[in-house]
């Protein structure tokens, strides 16, 4: 093997708003996206085509550049890259000099084979974060990291790598952020200083080009606000699936299905989705229903939604080899599945027996997959869950050679989960007609949030799985994803009752609340685990109901900012140091108000650390100043959770699922403060696409304790509010503030 350089520039031009540098070895291109995104691209064979299945912007033609002696520095207002002519090395510094992100200077960008690797410039106190679902702590530095999807069943805290890939992380030193995403969908390499001595960081591919965007804003929210408006936002979420979730592998029948839906009702514990699992189907062919068990799916859906619950289904990619079934003789014909290269249709096994797969990178392939689930709406399903999509199949080992169109798998495999949930969202969203659908997926690449929730895949019952959990979904929050959950009581093996029920307080503050088991595991809906332990994980779920105007007016803001609802604390408190620590690493905010600290189930007290502000305990209202590690009570019927001071929270009565009206009243929760603290309220049908037309409700609330006023904003938009009356409810104010009932108010005085 040999290594190839990039060796020096020799000619630098301007082509179309680009800078096309070329040296014997390579070329370079550099685009500007806005003046806080640069692109690099450097490739030995440059790709016209330019496809990416990430980013959704173009470059803007607005930057200045001269060519000096020795570089090129091409200014926007915000950063300056310098790029060194002799070798060719690219280097990003702020509008005011200072250094963000270097190449090593010795090494760059170089490449053995077929694999391109880009070696930066290492700094002293660099940390880094992001790379969405990876095994290890916060902050990566010093660990090595691997994108290539896997069906990772049985995966440990240390395994790596999982089922996605989002090659985009933030590297943070001497007070500057910086982001860089490696649009690169083959197998891709990260290493934080691990394994070079720490004198450098690097990262790389398979194949493909040296190909990334450089984010230069300052503070992590304006690179995740840059970063999603590059590679999409998700939208709206059906307000249903914020609601409590109940899956197994599998309720094994229509009533089996319609048992446990109605114990939920009988027993007045909240839930809006029931799922069916594999087993729905007729042989594990998808689009199909079992007629033995599923006799009449229709039936059973409504009376599903006669109860208030939606029903989520499985489909996988794998369609079985079978003369008698529509999608397997369509898909044949139409040329539509995977190949070996003499043209054979590739075959693997998988749960139906042996199946071929569909090329979800063709967009007529996506058309036909898109449009197949009229089996499933048709009577009545909403929500469809994207599994073993990375692709699995019984052997894991996908040969190379496989084909997909004209790409094979090492090149497609890291998008193949992607795809197939970009086909599921854009025809279910045709079919339904005006309803959002809900997507579930467990592979995906970068941009993944513009068609799917996602879920961290099969996790284990145990404590140490319960907390890595919610590190997962935390870094995940840094790639764009905001709706994302992990299997409550864990997927393999079972809980004891402590675990569950701990768990189930946790489930409030995971973005997608759903409760999930594998086959053959013990029974884990809440009335499983004695009425002791049945109370204390209904007033979870119900906590999750009351936070829903809160919760649902948070994922607004990740649709307009790409905030994610679950925060690692490294987003805010970026600078302190304390927020790394292994021991408080996993704590997070859950929207802007509140400070969740996951705690194991054997334990009941912990150390928790409160960042900078004061806080008050959400369970108590017992106040307590940040800075500092506080020791605190956590049993079972109290996680520690706090509130920021100041912080506006709407919620609502409790209601049995979200299909229920309610009594109307919002209940605006004022924490005590200091400072003026506003709160964007935004609410709209919640099932539907007129939001896009204008018709939702959306308001500012501020609280100003200098003037002991809150205000409530101009209502945007022509949706009329379910809730008819307002209730302010006060903590921490010295005396009770009335809860008076307000009708459409727009600024209140309080005493106290
Ligand atoms: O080979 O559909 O991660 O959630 O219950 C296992 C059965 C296939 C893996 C998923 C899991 C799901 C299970 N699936």
């Amino acid at each position: 093997m040999q290594l190839e350089i990039l060796g020096n520039a020799d000619t630098v031009t301007y082509q179309n708003g680009a800078l096309v540098i070329k040296t014997p070895q390579a070329e370079a291109r550099v685009w500007v996206y806005s003046p806080t995104i640069i692109r690099v691209c450097i490739s030995k064979d440059f790709n016209h085509s330019d496809e990416s299945f990430a980013v959704i912007e173009k470059p803007l033609d607005d930057f200045t550049w001269q060519h000096l002696n020795d570089r090129v520095e091409l200014t926007t207002s915000a950063l300056k890259l310098i790029v060194h002519t002799n070798p060719l090395r690219f280097n990003f510094y702020t509008a005011d000099g200072k250094p963000l992100s270097e190449d090593d200077a010795r090494f760059g960008t170089n490449w053995q084979a077929e694999r391109v690797i880009n070696y930066r410039k290492l700094y002293t106190d660099e940390k880094f974060i992001g790379l969405g679902e990876k095994a290890g702590d916060l902050n990566r530095r010093g660990c090595n990291y691997v994108n290539w999807n896997t069906d990772a069943a049985m995966h440990t805290i240390t395994t790596d790598p999982l089922y996605k890939t989002f090659p985009f992380f933030i590297g943070l030193h001497s007070g500057l952020t910086y982001g860089l995403f490696f649009d690169n969908m083959h197998k891709s390499y990260f290493d934080f200083g691990a394994t070079t001595d720490e004198q450098m960081s690097w990262f790389g591919a398979d194949g493909g080009d040296m190909n990334y965007y450089f984010f230069g804003a300052q503070g992590i929210r304006n690179i995740l606000e840059d970063y999603t408006w590059l590679t999409g936002r998700m939208e709206m979420p059906p307000l249903w699936s914020l609601g409590y979730q109940q899956c197994r592998w599998s309720y094994m029948s229509a009533n089996e299905v319609l048992e446990v839906a109605r114990k939920f009702r009988q027993k007045q514990i909240p839930a809006d989705v029931m799922y069916c699992d594999i087993d729905y189907m007729d042989g594990y062919k998808i689009f199909t229903w079992n007629k033995e068990t599923f006799p009449d799916p229709k039936g059973m859906i409504e009376e599903l939604r006669a109860m208030g619950f939606k029903l989520v289904t499985i489909v996988d990619p794998g369609i079985k080899i079978d003369e008698n079934y529509p999608e397997y003789k369509e898909g044949v014909d139409k040329h539509y599945f995977a190949t070996y290269p003499n043209g054979e249709l590739y075959t693997a096994r998988v749960w139906p027996g042996r199946c071929h797969f569909p090329d979800f990178l063709n967009e007529e392939v996506r058309e036909w997959w898109g449009a197949s689930f009229k089996a499933l709406t048709d009577p009545g399903v909403e929500g469809f869950w994207n599994d073993m999509n990375e692709p699995a199949a019984w052997g894991q080992n996908m040969p190379w050679m496989v084909k997909f169109g004209d790409k094979f798998m090492p090149e497609i495999r890291n998008v193949y989960g992607m795809q197939m949930a970009r086909a599921t969202y854009n025809g279910t969203k045709r079919i339904l007609n005006g309803k959002r659908p809900f997507i579930l997926t467990r592979a995906a690449y970068a941009g993944t949030q513009r068609y799917s929730a996602v879920w961290t895949g099969d996790n284990a019952a145990t404590d140490e799985h319960m907390l890595f959990g919610q590190r997962l979904v935390n870094s995940l929050g840094l790639t764009g994803m905001s709706l994302i959950g992990v299997d409550i009581g864990g997927f393999m093996g079972n809980p004891t009752p402590e675990l569950m029920v701990r768990w189930n307080s946790l489930g409030p503050y995971v973005p997608m609340y759903r409760n999930h088991a594998a086959l053959g595991m013990t029974m884990r809906e809440p009335w499983q685990w004695g009425d002791e332990y049945e109370q204390i994980i209904k007033k979870g779920i119900e906590q999750r109901y009351k936070l829903l105007p809160y919760i649902y007016s948070s994922f607004y803001q990740s649709t307009q900012t790409g905030l994610p609802l679950s925060r690692t604390l490294a987003i805010d408190y970026t600078w302190d140091e304390n927020i790394f620590d292994t021991r408080y690493q996993n704590q997070f905010l859950f929207g802007d108000a509140l400070l969740v600290a996951p705690v194991i189930s054997t334990v009941d007290n912990v150390d928790v650390y409160l960042p900078i502000g004061d806080w008050y305990r959400l369970g108590s209202d017992e106040k307590f100043s940040g800075g500092q590690v506080i020791n605190v009570p956590c049993p079972l019927t109290d996680l520690p959770v706090f509130v920021k001071t100041g912080a506006i929270i709407p919620m609502q009565n409790i209601i049995q699922s979200t299909n229920e009206v309610g009594d109307g009243v919002l209940l605006i929760n004022i924490w005590n403060g200091n400072e003026i603290n506003a709160f964007i309220y935004y609410e709209d049908d919640g099932l539907t696409y007129d939001n896009e037309n204008g018709i939702y409700y959306k308001r500012t609330i501020t609280f100003d304790p200098q003037k002991k006023e809150i205000t409530f904003g101009e209502v945007e938009g022509s949706y009329q509010s379910k809730y008819d009356k307002l209730q302010v409810v006060g903590h921490g104010f010295d005396g009770v503030i009335d809860r008076e009932t307000l009708n459409d108010t727009q600024s209140l005085m309080i005493s106290y």
